[in-house]
C-alpha cells in the first residue's frame, strides 16, 4: 500500500506512535509518505520506502495568522496525486482530519483516497470540546472513512462527547517495540545519578498541567522518606518551575535531577526502577507502556485509559487522582521489597510483549486498512446523515 501519514512531528506520544507506525509499515513493504511541517523526531536515519514531504506556510503581510491547515491540505492533495496514495492516515484530529477532508474534496472522484483518523487524547477530551471547535472536529471525524481510538476509554469519550456512532470507531491500542524498549539492551548509567543503594525513579513528560508535576514530586517525597532513591525528570515544559518549587517546599530538591528533553528515552528507562505518572487525564499513557516494556513498574492515577495498560497490583499501583499519600505508599511498597519489584517488572514486560508489541498491533492496523479500502466512502455511509441530525 501507499500510505500518507500526518502527525505532530516534534514531540508527544501521538507523533511517536505515528512515526513508529510508518517505520514498521515500511519494514513490511508498504510505501510511507510523511506529510508534516517538520521531519518526525523519531525517524532515526534513512529508511527504504519512507519519504518526507515538508509543508511550508506562505508568509504575506495580510496573513497575521499562519495558514497551516490550508497548506497541509494542499500538500496532502499534491502527494495523493503524484505518489498515488491509497490512503491518508492522520493522527490527532485537529486540524489534520479537516485538512485531509479538504484534500479529498479537492480530488473529487479523480483519485480514490481513503482517510483514516486516529484519535489520541486531548483532540477529544479537551481542545475538540471547546465550543468553537466542536462542530468542525465532529464533522471532520465523521467524514473520515475510518476512525480509530487508542483506548476503549477514548472511544467512549468520543461516542459521548461527539455523538459518533460506536460502530464507526475501532479501538487499536498504542504499541511498543520490545526490542527497542529492552532492559538488557543498553549499558546502565545509574552511577551518574545515584549512590550505590539508591533506586532510580523517573517521570517522562512535556510538563503540561495535565501531568500534575507537583504530585510527581509529592509522591516521590513520600516514598523517598522510606526508600533511598532519586527522581530523574526527563522532558521539559511549562510546569517545570512548579516541580522546582514543590521540591524545595518538601525538602527533596537535592534528590531530584532535571535531564531536559532527551532522545534516548529507551536507554534511560532501561535502568529505571519505577515510573511515576499521576496525570489528571491520559487517554492511554504511552510512556507507561514504554516503561513496562523496559521492565519498569508504574505508579499512576486510575484515570482515562491508564487502567487498560497498567494493572493495579500486577504491573504497578493505581491511585485516585491527587492521592499523593496513597501513591507514595504504593511506590514505597513496590521498591521496599526486591521480590515484589521483580514480580512486577517481569509481569510488566510480559504484558507489553504479549498485548502491545509491534508484532501484535501493526497487523491490526494492516487488517483495518484493508477493510477501510474495501469499504464504502464516508460520504456514502448511510448512518452518517442520521448521526449528524
Ligand atoms: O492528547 C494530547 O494531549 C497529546 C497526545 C500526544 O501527542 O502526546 O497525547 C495523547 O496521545 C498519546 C498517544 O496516543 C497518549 O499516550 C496520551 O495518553 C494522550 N494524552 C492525553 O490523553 C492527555
Amino acid at each position: 500500500m501507499k500510505i500518507g501519514i500526518t502527525c505532530y512531528p516534534t514531540y508527544g506520544g501521538s507523533g511517536a506512535i505515528a512515526t513508529e507506525l510508518g517505520i514498521e509499515l515500511s519494514r513490511r513493504g508498504h510505501e510511507i509518505h510523511f506529510i508534516s511541517y517538520a521531519q518526525p523526531f523519531r525517524l532515526p536515519y534513512f529508511m527504504e520506502r519512507i519519504y518526507f514531504h515538508e509543508v511550508e506556510t506562505t508568509r504575506y503581510p495580510l496573513f497575521e495568522h499562519n495558514n497551516y491547515t490550508l497548506a497541509l491540505a494542499a500538500m496532502m492533495h499534491e502527494v495523493a496525486i503524484h505518489q498515488g496514495l491509497d490512503l491518508l492516515h492522520v493522527h490527532y484530529a485537529i486540524p489534520h482530519a479537516a485538512s485531509a477532508w479538504m484534500a479529498k474534496e479537492m480530488l473529487g472522484g479523480s483519485h480514490p483516497l481513503k482517510i483514516i483518523t486516529t484519535l489520541h487524547g486531548t483532540d477529544i477530551t479537551l481542545v475538540g470540546q471547546e465550543r468553537s471547535y466542536w462542530d468542525i472536529t465532529r464533522f471532520s471525524i465523521l467524514r473520515s472513512d475510518g476512525i480509530t481510538a487508542v483506548s476503549d476509554y477514548l472511544k467512549r469519550e468520543t461516542v459521548d462527547a461527539f455523538r459518533v456512532p460506536p460502530e464507526r470507531l475501532e479501538v487499536i491500542p498504542n504499541f511498543v517495540d520490545p526490542k527497542v524498549y529492552d532492559r538488557k539492551r543498553y549499558p546502565c548509567h545509574k552511577a551518574s545519578f545515584l549512590l550505590p543503594d539508591e533506586r532510580l525513579v523517573v517521570h517522562v513528560s512535556n510538563f503540561r498541567p495535565v501531568k500534575r508535576i507537583r504530585d510527581v514530586v509529592g509522591i516521590f517525597a513520600r516514598m523517598a522518606a522510606e526508600v533511598p532513591s532519586r527522581l530523574v525528570f526527563i522532558g521539559d515544559g511549562p510546569e517545570r518551575p512548579e516541580a522546582v518549587d514543590e521540591a524545595q517546599r518538601l525538602g527533596v530538591a537535592d534528590r531530584i535531577v532535571f535531564l531536559g528533553k532527551q532522545d534516548s528515552v529507551a536507554e534511560l528507562l532501561s535502568c529505571a526502577d519505577l515510573l511515576l505518572l499521576p496525570s489528571q487525564s491520559e487517554s492511554f499513557g504511552l510512556v507507561a507502556l514504554e516503561a513496562m516494556a523496559s521492565g519498569v513498574p508504574v505508579v499512576a492515577t486510575n484515570v482515562g485509559g491508564i487502567p487498560e495498560v497498567v494493572e493495579h497490583g500486577v504491573t504497578g499501583y493505581l491511585g485516585e487522582l491527587g492521592d499523593v499519600e496513597g501513591m507514595g505508599e504504593g511506590a514505597a511498597h513496590i521498591l521496599r521489597d526486591r521480590e515484589v519489584w521483580r514480580g512486577m517488572s517481569e509481569a510488566a514486560q510480559q504484558v507489553a510483549r504479549e498485548r502491545f508489541s509491534v508484532d501484535v498491533i501493526i497487523p491490526e492496523y494492516e487488517r483495518y486498512y484493508e477493510r477501510i479500502l474495501a469499504g464504502p466512502d464516508a460520504s456514502a455511509v448511510p448512518a452518517l446523515a442520521a448521526a449528524e441530525g
